[in-house]
């Protein structure tokens, strides 16, 4: 399993790491992996080869200091993958729904992931609708107020991407990343922290102090 606090430890200051799931969702080829493989790998593919149920990629990064681990799964567009998705945005802490700007079908099944992941896993995900493809512009059928309009009305958040052309991709997923922090550091408050010790959230998300911490609730080693 991916756990937060793996390796090793900064030298000193109070440094926390994260480990977060993340998801993508979205018609076939409208460049889920495309998004990933940029993000990842910095590399973009012109073929379309379709992903079979899902792929896993990881990503690491820093954030003001604190360590972020990224656990991103691409999945099946495909229609008859449908079903699956529920095993991958289970427990996810963020999802990047993707939607291609020259295709209006694909903003419609948008809204659909939309509305299952809220009903299933209601104001717990941070959520991104993302119009991709955006080098194609000059065909574009997905209209960017409307598109703007209806991720605020949800509670997400819209950006636009070009995989091929590396836009808005790093963008993205640090605004994702800043907002998964502050809902797990919100988390964490509400749980009253347990005395410096692994705190697993709603989300199951872990957040890991490095720094050592004074005697926990009920600890028998205090020294000194
Ligand atoms: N012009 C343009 N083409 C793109 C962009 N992103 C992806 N594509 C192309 O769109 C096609 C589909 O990309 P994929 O990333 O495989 O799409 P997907 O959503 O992962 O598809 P499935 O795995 O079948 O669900 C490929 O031919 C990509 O080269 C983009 O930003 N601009
Ligand atoms: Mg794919």
């Amino acid at each position: 399993m991916f756990c937060a606090g793996g390796g090793g430890r900064m030298a000193s200051g109070s440094t926390k790491s994260y480990s977060f799931k993340v998801v993508l969702l979205g018609e076939g080829c409208v460049g889920k992996t495309s998004v990933v493989l940029r993000y990842c790998e910095n590399k973009f593919n012109d073929k379309h080869i379709t992903t079979l149920q899902a792929s896993f990629l990881t990503k690491k990064l820093n954030i003001t200091g604190k360590r972020v681990n990224l656990a991103i799964w691409d999945t099946a567009g495909q229609e008859r993958f449908h079903a699956l998705g529920p095993i991958y945005y289970r427990d996810s802490n963020g999802a990047i729904l993707v939607y291609d700007v020259t295709d209006e079908d694909s903003f419609l099944k948008v809204k659909n992931w939309v509305k299952e992941l809220r009903k299933m896993l209601g104001n717990d995900i941070c959520l991104c609708i993302v119009g991709n493809k955006i080098d194609l512009d000059k065909d574009r059928h997905v209209a960017v107020d409307e598109a703007e309009g209806y991720a605020e009305s949800v509670g997400a958040r819209h950006y636009h991407t070009s995989a091929k052309l590396n836009k808005g991709i790093e963008e993205l997923f640090l605004d994702l990343c800043k907002r998964m922090m502050e809902t797990a550091q919100a988390d964490e408050r509400l749980k009253g922290s347990g005395a410096g010790q692994s705190v697993p959230s709603r989300r199951g998300v872990q957040i890991v102090d490095d720094e050592p911490q004074a005697a926990a609730a009920g600890g028998c080693c205090s020294s000194g």
